[in-house]
Parts: C-alpha cells; structure tokens; sequence
C-alpha cells in the first residue's frame, strides 16, 4: 500500500492528524494496534483546552462537545481548611471544557469512513524503516498476513510504549525523565460531581482531585505509593479516603457508587528530543509525558497535531519544506512550559515521601502567595487555560 503519510496509534493525536490531514486533502493511513472497543475503555483525560475544543471545531466535530461538555470558568486549590479559587474566566477571558478524552475519541472514530480516514485496527509488529530517507515505509502483520505501507512521511501517535521513539538512533537523541514516588488511584462512577468546578487538594494524607465528566460522572483520584495494589482499595475505603482528603466542605456533597472503573496511573514527567528525526515526526505522548496535574497530556497532543499538520500540509500542498525542519523546536517550545507548569502544580500539591519540613514550608509559603497575588493567579490561570500555539 502507498499513502502521503502513514500514521502509528489511533489515540487523540493519530486520529487528530488523520482528520486534519483529509480535511486538507492529504492522504494517510493510521494503524492501530488495539480494537476499536478496547481504545475506547481507557479512560483517561477529562479537560481540554481551547487548542483541543479548536482541532474538533475546525474539523466540524464538535457537535457532542458542544452540547455535552461543561464550561468551567474556574478552579480550586485546596490546603486543609483553605481553598482558593481560579477564576480563569475572569483572569483570561477563556474557560476550559470538561469532555472526556473517550468521548473526544469516540466521535473521531466515528467520523473516520465518512470522511475516507482509513484506521485498521488489531495490527501487530509495527515497525518503522528507512527514516533517514525520502522513501520511509512501516511494516506490520495481522492474521499472519504481512503488510507494508510506503510513504513520503511517518508520523508516531503511538503513545509512550510505542516502537516509533525507538527508531531514532540514540546519537541524535536526548531524554528528560522524572519518575514521581507515587502513582494516581482514579474513579469514575456515575454519581453527581461534589462540587461544579475542579478541587486540587493538598492534605495532610496526601493528594486527591475532585472532577468530573458530566451532571452525573464524577472522576475522582488519590496519590497512592507505587507499591500500591488496586485490590487494596475497596470502593468504600476509596470514598472514605476522598472524604479526608478533600476536606470537610466538598466532603458533605460527595455522593458514593460503585466503581464503573478504577486504576493506578504512574506519574511522570519526560521529554525526548527531537521530535523529528528524517521522515519520521512525533506527536503526543510518543514523545512527552506529563504528570496529570494541571491536565496537560491530551492538550499537548492536540497542539503537537496542530503543528504537525500545518508542516505536512505546508510540504504536499505548497512544496515547501521548511515547516517539517522546524516542527521539532516549534512542538518542543510548547512541550517544555507546559512540562515546567504540570512539574511545578505537582510538587505544590503533593506530599513526597522523601520532603521534611523545609519543603512543607515552601508549600505553604508559596500557597500564602498564591491566595495573596492577583499576579499569582494571572500566572496559573493563563497556564491552566493553555498557552497559545
Ligand atoms: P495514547 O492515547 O496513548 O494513544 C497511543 C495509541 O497508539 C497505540 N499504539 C500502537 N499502535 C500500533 N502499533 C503499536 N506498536 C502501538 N503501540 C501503541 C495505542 O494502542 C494507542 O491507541 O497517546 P496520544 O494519542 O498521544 O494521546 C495522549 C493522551 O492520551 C494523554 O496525554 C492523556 O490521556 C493524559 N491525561 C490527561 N491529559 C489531559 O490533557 N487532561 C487530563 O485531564 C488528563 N488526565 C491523563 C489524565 C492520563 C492519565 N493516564 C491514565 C496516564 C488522567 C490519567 C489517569
Ligand atoms: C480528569 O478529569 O480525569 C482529570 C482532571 C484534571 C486533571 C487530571 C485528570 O488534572
């Protein structure tokens, strides 16, 4: 088979920069290594930002989005009895929404034959040849059959575990890493949300979030040691755990349910550059991970895709190549702030094993600064709605 641009991972960011590229008449082919169903079940990402709500307005999918998802003009950071409110409606003049990643998915997924993206599901043995080339082709099996796709590009959506980050030779390449001693136990469970807006909390025991999908979809998550097993975390110790957590005043509006899923998500904070080696770009977490705090990931996704595609589409459509040499530094300038962002709400809210009190008493000086500096929310705010592309 022979397309302009072969696609790894039918994630947020593959089927983004499928959609993208068909919308502008560019051929390409994405190749997905789960089914449809089990893409589907992981859940993951709530909040997005104007970058994301844009990709699926100009792509004209943001039908469900707009009628499903929440605007929230604010949120919380909460410190034992104190919490602080950011009002990034009023700071920015922008909101952020609340739509699941799945469902952001779902509809792209959807979308996909009317609009002649061709997605092949369940392939095996992925892997990327020839990058240093003009001619870089993918091979993979499924059913026993082998499969080879040649294109003029390859683009690696295949999140962190996936093979096209490996195919740059490690000469060129350089990694950044930051492995937190804790990972996020999660919670989705279809009860009505503590409280409208997002609560970061800081206690004590440790940290616990407070968000939601919906009127009726709350998702919840406690920091938890990695040592951690999910066997060791009924429902009921889980609310109980929230219930301190949070703090007595979200605590009175929790509503308990079971469990529709729950997991422990490794925290991490990682770069590798760069994210173009040859015929082969980078988008999303095949390239960059962040911790969830401040809700980053699938946003960087989005805006890795939007760079991405504007380069590809700059090379088939007007020969010019210029915006492939630079999509490297352009996707790493946003990749970094917003690493440096998600580093710094991680260290403020969490409790790690290894600080004394020293690094308490920067927590709760720089909380003080927060709750007395309109310049303090400015700066979170702006970073929280998502810095311009
Ligand atoms: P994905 O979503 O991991 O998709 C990669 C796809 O590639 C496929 N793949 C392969 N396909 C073919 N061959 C192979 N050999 C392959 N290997 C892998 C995989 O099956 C998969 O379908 O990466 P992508 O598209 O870059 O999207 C990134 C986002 O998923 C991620 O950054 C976010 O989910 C992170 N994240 C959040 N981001 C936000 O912006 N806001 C949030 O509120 C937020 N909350 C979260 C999160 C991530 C979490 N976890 C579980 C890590 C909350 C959690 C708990
Ligand atoms: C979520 O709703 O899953 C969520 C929200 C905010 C975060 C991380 C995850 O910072």
């Amino acid at each position: 088979m022979k397309t302009q641009v072969a696609i790894i991972g039918a994630g947020p960011a593959g089927l983004f920069l499928g959609h993208l590229l068909r919308s502008e008449g560019i051929d390409c082919v994405v190749i997905e290594r789960q089914t449809p169903d089990r893409v589907l079940s992981r859940i993951r990402a709530g909040v997005l930002e104007q970058i994301t709500v844009g990709v699926m307005e100009r792509l004209g999918l943001d039908g469900r989005l707009k009628d499903e998802g929440l605007v929230e003009e604010g949120f919380n950071l909460a410190d034992g009895e104190r919490l602080m409110r950011i009002d990034v409606a009023n700071l920015t003049g922008k909101t952020v929404v609340v739509y699941g990643q799945t469902e952001i998915t779902r509809d792209l997924m959807e979308a996909a034959p009317a609009r002649g993206l061709q997605v092949e599901y369940g392939v095996e043995d992925v892997d990327v040849h020839a990058i240093e080339s003009d001619a870089p082709f993918v091979t993979w099996s499924r059913d026993g059959a082998q499969h080879r796709i040649d294109a003029r590009f390859i683009v690696g959506c295949d999140g962190f575990h996936g093979p096209s980050r490996k195919a740059i030779p490690a000469s060129v390449a350089r990694e950044f890493e930051r492995v937190y001693p804790f990972g996020w136990l999660g919670i989705l469970a279809d009860v009505p949300p503590c409280n409208h807006e997002l609560i970061y909390a800081n206690h004590e025991r440790g940290f616990a979030l407070a968000s939601m999908r919906s009127q009726t979809r709350s998702r919840y998550y406690i920091d938890v040691p990695l040592t951690e097993r999910l066997e060791d975390w009924p429902d009921e110790r889980l609310w109980d755990e929230l219930a301190i957590r949070l703090g007595p005043d979200a605590a009175a509006n929790i509503v308990r349910g079971p469990a529709l899923e729950k997991s422990i998500a490794p925290v991490r904070s990682y770069v590798f550059e760069p994210m173009r080696h040859g015929s082969l770009l980078l988008c999303g977490d095949a390239a960059h991970i962040v911790p969830p705090t401040g809700a980053k990931g699938l946003n960087l996704a989005a805006s890795d895709v939007h760079y991405a595609a504007e380069a590809l589409t700059a090379f088939f459509k007007r020969n010019d190549a210029d915006a492939i040499s630079h999509y490297s530094t352009k996707a790493l300038a946003r990749v970094w702030k917003s690493e440096r962002f998600s580093w710094s709400l991680t260290k403020l809210m969490h409790r790690f094993s290894e600080d004394g009190p020293f690094e308490r008493a920067m927590q709760v000086a720089e909380l003080d600064y927060i709750a007395s500096s309109k310049a303090a929310h400015m700066s979170i705010a702006d970073n929280y709605v998502g810095l311009p592309v």
